[in-house]
């Protein structure tokens, strides 16, 4: 065997080696027990209740750029801030509600995949998992890397609101897919039915809440909107919007947005697949919108809850 050769052997195993830490890692940390006291109570699960699907009408609808992969969506004084996925093109952007002109825009780093986007205290929090490694095994550190992520820890990144300019980065397990917050903590979602209550200032984990419905988890729960009270969930890849009571999980009501395709032209076949992803509300003038990843509106709706 070449020097090459056997070099290319101990890199091999060496990916090996790193790949099974990082698995039994994840392994382990996913069946570690969650702070107990995040985790609803038993009691309430067996009620079986089931939310009752809600009215809503249209009130008004804005441009939005169809290209954008919308995975996080924010409402501040006129402005929508959005973060896009894919990796590669990425972003982080602020978009003149009224005209759904991008004012600002900032690219992620383009190995990672754009995802939750959340305000605290003048500082914009974005969630960038990275999905797909693509370096080569020869790119040593980049290589390592990307299985580290991938198979570990993950990054996000809080920004100077103003100028959009990366303050910080911080870490969390797993995967990471929405981000809303209330009073004192940031609420995380990874594509499964729980979710996590981070510390806002550390990101250290608080504890995590199970969402269900009829008695059974709510799986793929994706962009977050914390709404008077309640945790607002797209769940993909419905169209409908999971109205959660923070507490418990339980979902007390749905809202079923599938009408709005038929107010917009229809979806080119894209692998991408457009599909209805993301949240945002005003506070101040009670104000819900709505949109999607690659649609070409925002809409806002009022909702009729019971
Ligand atoms: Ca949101």
């Amino acid at each position: 065997m070449t020097s090459k050769r056997i070099g290319i052997v101990v890199i091999g195993l060496l990916a090996l080696a790193t790949s099974a830490v990082t698995v039994f890692k994840r392994f382990h940390s996913a069946t570690a027990e969650p702070p107990a006291a995040a985790e609803p109570l038993a009691a309430e699960r067996e009620t079986q209740a089931v939310g009752s699907v809600v009215g809503y009408e249209v009130v008004g609808e804005y441009p939005h750029d169809a290209d954008a992969y919308t995975q996080g969506l924010i409402y501040l004084d006129g402005f929508l801030y959005e973060s896009t996925g894919i990796t590669g093109r990425s972003s982080l952007r602020k978009v003149r509600l009224a005209t759904g002109e991008v004012v600002q825009q900032r690219a992620v780093n383009p190995r990672d995949f754009g995802e939750g986007l959340a305000e605290w205290r003048g500082r914009l929090v974005q969630l960038t998992p990275r999905r797909r490694g693509s370096a080569p095994i020869w790119h040593l550190r980049t290589f390592f890397e990307d299985v580290r992520r991938h198979f570990g820890d993950n990054v996000g990144v809080t920004y100077d609101i103003a100028s959009l300019e990366p303050q910080s980065s911080f870490m969390y397990p797993g995967d990471g897919w929405g981000l809303t917050h209330d009073d004192h903590r940031l609420i995380m979602g990874d594509g499964s039915s729980k979710l996590r209550f981070l510390d806002p200032e550390t990101f250290v984990e608080l504890g995590r809440l199970e969402v269900f419905d009829g008695g059974k988890p709510v799986e793929n729960l994706n962009e977050l909107e914390f709404v008077d009270g309640k945790i607002y969930a797209n769940v993909l890849p419905q169209d409908r919007i999971a109205i959660i009571q923070p507490d418990t999980g339980q979902v007390t009501s749905w809202i079923d947005l599938a009408e709005l395709k038929s107010r917009m032209p229809p979806f080119p076949t894209d692998p991408l697949h457009p599909v209805m992803n993301g949240i945002a509300y005003d506070a101040a003038g009670r104000r819900l919108f709505v949109t999607g990843k690659l649609w070409p509106k925002v809409f806002e709706i009022r909702v009729r809850l019971q």
